[in-house]
């Protein structure tokens, strides 16, 4: 194993938040500090928030239930990662575009992304499972490390299209991804960031360090610090305390006006935990300590926005129960929802794969028909 310089900031716990831009204490305390973003977010922006990161650990929590019940054949747990999420969504506008990898639940719903529909993949009954064009959020790409290419490709259209820069902000766009800190050792990876740098696309690239690739510790793949890898692109980069929702809201935002003016990408890296499993097949405790989680999980980043808003009065009791009986409606609907899912027909995993008419998938579907229909023959020939 590969000996890391002492010169160089280790990234992995117990807790190091040097060099992490920080607005909100893992205790909940406001850091004195000036920032033109946080400091526009009103108290009722903030309920907002943590409402949005109650009701996606709710998701979560019943999705996850949902597989162990058998009812989805995976699922990817976002636990841990809620601020990270939460806080960046709810920095993009309605003209952006969003390009997530698979766990960005948080995301999505601040979106408008109907969670159940999130599911529809999970349970193995679509390809997608919402409309990416309504929502500006496409639909979840299982590649490690595949859509950052897409984006800043999306990113270029935009300013060929004029909508980058113009002076006008109802119309100047910009495009955010989402990825983990394993998928930086991708090289679909770093072939975007060299796109996104050359061209200066209008795009944020958002890596959120979960500090684990499946069971291989970000320790094991980067020797510095994931966000420092970025300006050797020549792409400016940020390292963010991922479970500080004020913080991570700050810094996307900024980066995003930067993008949507003409200023070019960004890559924010988002220091955070997973605090569940890489999905419901991987078994953590095979390859991380009970310490290390009971550390992370003295850092929730529910509870930490929960104190902040509890000292400062502003999370009345009638709010906290109407948010508990939103989240156990939202359990209910989730529940009978996936239950109720239509199983679709088979050959609609044909459908949507191009735009206009292919020959290969035609070629494709009728050869499928004709073996199903194989199958029917050989049952009515047993009767
Ligand atoms: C191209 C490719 N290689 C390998 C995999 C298997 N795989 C799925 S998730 C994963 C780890 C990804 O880690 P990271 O990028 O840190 O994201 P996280 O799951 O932690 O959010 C791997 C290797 C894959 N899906 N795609």
């Amino acid at each position: 194993m590969t000996t890391l310089p002492t010169s160089l900031p280790r990234h992995e716990g117990p807790l190091t938040e040097d060099g992490l831009v920080q607005l909100l204490t893992p205790a909940g305390e406001r850091v004195a500090h000036s920032d033109p973003y946080a400091d526009a977010l009103d108290a009722s922006r903030l309920r907002a928030m943590y409402r949005d990161m109650v009701l996606a650990r709710r998701f979560d929590t019943e999705a996850t239930s949902l597989q162990r019940q058998g009812e989805l054949a995976l699922w990817a747990q976002a636990l841990g990662q809620e601020a990270a999420q939460v806080g960046s969504g709810h920095a993009v506008r309605d003209q952006d575009q969003v390009f997530p990898s698979y766990r960005e639940h948080g995301v999505g719903m601040v979106r408008g992304v109907d969670p159940v529909d999130i599911l529809r993949l999970f349970r193995g009954v679509d390809h997608g499972g919402w409309d990416s064009e309504a929502v500006s959020f496409h639909l979840y790409t299982l590649v490690v490390g595949a859509h950052p290419l897409h984006a800043v490709g999306y990113g270029m259209g935009l300013q060929r299209d004029g909508l980058v820069g113009t002076g006008d902000a109802a119309r100047d766009a910009a495009v955010i991804t989402y990825f983990g800190d394993g998928s930086t050792s991708q090289g679909d990876v770093n072939e975007a960031l060299v796109f996104a740098a050359v061209n200066q696309a209008p795009v944020v690239l958002f890596c959120q360090n979960n500090q684990w690739a499946i069971s291989e510790p970000t320790t094991r793949q980067a020797l510095v610090p994931i966000a420092d890898r970025a300006p050797g692109f020549g792409i400016p980069s940020v390292r963010v305390d991922g479970n500080d929702v004020i913080a991570t809201y700050a810094v996307t935002a900024a980066a995003l006006d930067r993008a949507r003016n003409g200023g070019g990408p960004t890559f924010i890296e988002a220091f955070t935990y997973r605090m569940g499993a890489h999905t419901t097949s991987d078994d953590p405790t095979r390859y991380r300590t009970h310490e290390q989680e009971e550390h992370w999980r003295r850092r929730d980043p529910i509870d930490r926005l929960k104190a902040y808003l509890e000292t400062a009065g502003e999370l009345p009791e009638v709010f906290q129960a109407e948010l508990a009986g939103e989240a156990d409606a939202l359990g209910e609907r989730v529940r009978t929802q996936v239950r109720a899912m239509p199983k679709p027909p088979a050959d609609s995993m044909f459908e949507h794969v191009y735009a206009t008419p292919h020959a290969v998938v035609d070629g494709e579907r009728a050869a499928f028909a004709q073996y199903e229909a194989s199958f029917l023959d050989t049952e009515e020939a047993h009767r």
